[in-house]
């Protein structure tokens, strides 16, 4: 707390991420329809009492006119939020180009397909440059709107070059940069034609903060291999100036599921999804349609274990809910078809006239409805290619106080690392592996699952989403405080 007038104010956080936590749709001229959409990130900060939170983001939308972009600023300060306006054409280079076809699938070590990869080499520069310019636009609302002793939190992949350009306004700003993906190893980062200018920028922060050790470790091996900076137990040095850089592991509200479960909403969901599957265990799927997810490898996994297992067959069912996600890409489009194609195979050869082994569902589900799913699951399967933490495998564990189901957890999520002594890891690329984890869970002692179960909620209750946010936030205020001490000594 700051006193200032005689009174007490909170530290002002600016939280700057590629989008709002609000989506916008414009009813008229000058009206519009703000929806406030509840991730990870947002109720990570909803709970948190010690700051006080103002969002820097682009609200989804393309407003062009002047009337438009002043009614949409006017609607949002209202919820604390403040837009970033990119064209068409700029969000299409920087967004659905360089950020998600580009950096995305390689920092989750998944190549492209080579014509895929030609096309995008080709029209890489202008993609890059795009990158830029959008996060220019990004650091001058923040400079904008940036006041003395303010915090600035940039966050994931789509803003590494956000740091640089607010120093360059501004070297007295606290900045902080935390990457919501993996970082990947060094090998992988080097094959980027921009590499030596993404780690520069983000090493301007004064703190950059991951999921985990690995990844961490990951991006000094890259700021050592690539740049020749030297490394050191608190970060990387370049000429005495030093970064911080620290894993800071998410967590959830857990308190929020727990709550939730008390709801009359989420009791009707429970009982009649209980009874709908009754005489049956329930195994569950809950992630964004998304190649790293691993959803045919799950799928081809429950396949394998029916195949192997006919007992089963009448005796489990999969619900695999997966909300669409950058449905215009063609490689999300791909997979949307491919995942419909085995669950249709599936569902020919082992269901009968009265029940199928996989429900899928292409869409998202309310908070009641996916809370009540969480908690009448008897195997959870969590299968990410790779992933930087997944919630979902936490927000499961929070939901099963009294039923005490099994995690099958990838051993290639960052949660793996927190959640392993409790979860059955796996391979997700063995399917064999997979599907003998699935009988081995189905058939799980109940001891066992009490003890991996208390293991697994005592971290997700103990490491919420509030205390990384003031984790990483006071060891932000620590880092400059430190650094002001060293340069004047
Ligand atoms: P995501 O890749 O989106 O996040 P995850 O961490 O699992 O992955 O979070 C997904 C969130 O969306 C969860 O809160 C979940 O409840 C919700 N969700 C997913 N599918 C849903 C559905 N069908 N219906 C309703 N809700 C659904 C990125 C990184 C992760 C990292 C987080 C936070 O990729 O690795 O854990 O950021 O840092």
């Amino acid at each position: 707390f700051d006193r200032q007038d005689g009174r007490l104010q909170r530290q002002r956080l600016l939280v700057v991420a590629n989008r709002l936590p609000v989506s916008a749709v414009r009813k008229g001229e000058d009206s519009w329809n703000l929806e406030v959409s509840v991730g990870g990130l947002v109720s990570a900060l909803l709970g948190v009492n010690e700051f006080e939170a103002n969002w820097i983001g682009w609200a989804g939308v393309n407003v062009t006119d002047e009337i438009g972009q002043r009614s949409l600023t006017e609607a949002l300060a209202e919820k604390r939020c403040i837009p970033v306006f990119l064209d068409q054409e700029l969000v299409h280079q920087y967004y659905n180009g360089y950020c998600n076809n580009i950096l995305w699938p390689l920092f989750h070590y998944l190549p492209l397909p080579q014509e895929d990869r030609l096309a995008t080499t080709r029209s890489f520069q202008s993609q890059f440059a795009a990158y830029k310019e959008a996060n220019q636009m990004f650091a001058d609302v923040v400079n904008e709107h940036y006041q003395a002793g303010d915090v600035v939190w940039c966050h994931d992949y789509h803003l590494m070059f956000l740091p640089k350009c607010l120093k360059e306004y501004n070297s007295e700003m606290k900045v902080g940069w935390f990457l919501h993906t993996p970082f990947p190893s060094s090998e992988i980062h080097r094959t980027l034609p921009s590499r030596s200018e993404l780690l520069r920028a983000v090493l301007a922060a004064d703190l950059v903060g991951f999921h985990t050790y690995d990844y961490a470790r990951h991006f000094v091996s890259a700021c050592t291999r690539i740049l020749g900076l030297e490394g050191t137990p608190e970060g990387v040095e370049d000429q005495g100036k030093l970064t911080r850089v620290a894993a800071f592991p998410i967590g959830i509200d857990s308190d929020r599921f727990i709550r939730a479960l008390e709801l009359p909403a989420v009791k009707y969901h429970i009982k009649e999804l209980q009874e709908r599957f009754a005489g049956r265990k329930v195994m569950l799927g809950v992630d964004r349609l998304d190649m790293i997810k691993g959803i045919p490898q799950k799928i081809l996994a429950f396949e394998k274990f029916l195949e192997e297992n006919p007992d089963w067959r009448d005796k489990v069912v999969l619900l695999q809910i997966a909300v669409p996600t950058r449905t215009d890409v063609p490689e999300y489009q791909k997979l949307t078809c491919q995942v419909h194609e085995i669950v249709g195979r599936i569902n020919g050869r082992f269901g009968t006239l009265t029940a199928v082994p996989i429900h899928h569902l292409d869409r998202s589900l309310d908070f009641p409805a996916l809370c009540a799913l969480y908690a009448v699951t008897d195997v959870a399967l969590v299968t990410s290619l790779r992933d930087g933490m997944n919630l979902v495998s936490y927000e499961f564990v929070a939901c099963q106080a009294s039923k005490k189901g099994v995690l099958i957890l990838s051993e290639f999520a960052g949660a793996a690392q927190s959640l392993g002594a409790g979860a059955i890891l796996v391979n997700p690329w063995n399917i064999t592996e997979l599907a003998s984890s699935i009988g081995y869970a189905l058939t799980m002692s109940a001891n066992e699952r009490e003890k991996r179960h208390q293991h697994n909620f005592l971290h997700v209750t103990t490491h919420t989403s509030q205390e990384w946010a003031e984790t990483f936030v006071s060891e932000l205020n620590d880092t400059v405080v430190e650094a002001q001490l060293r340069t004047r000594h």
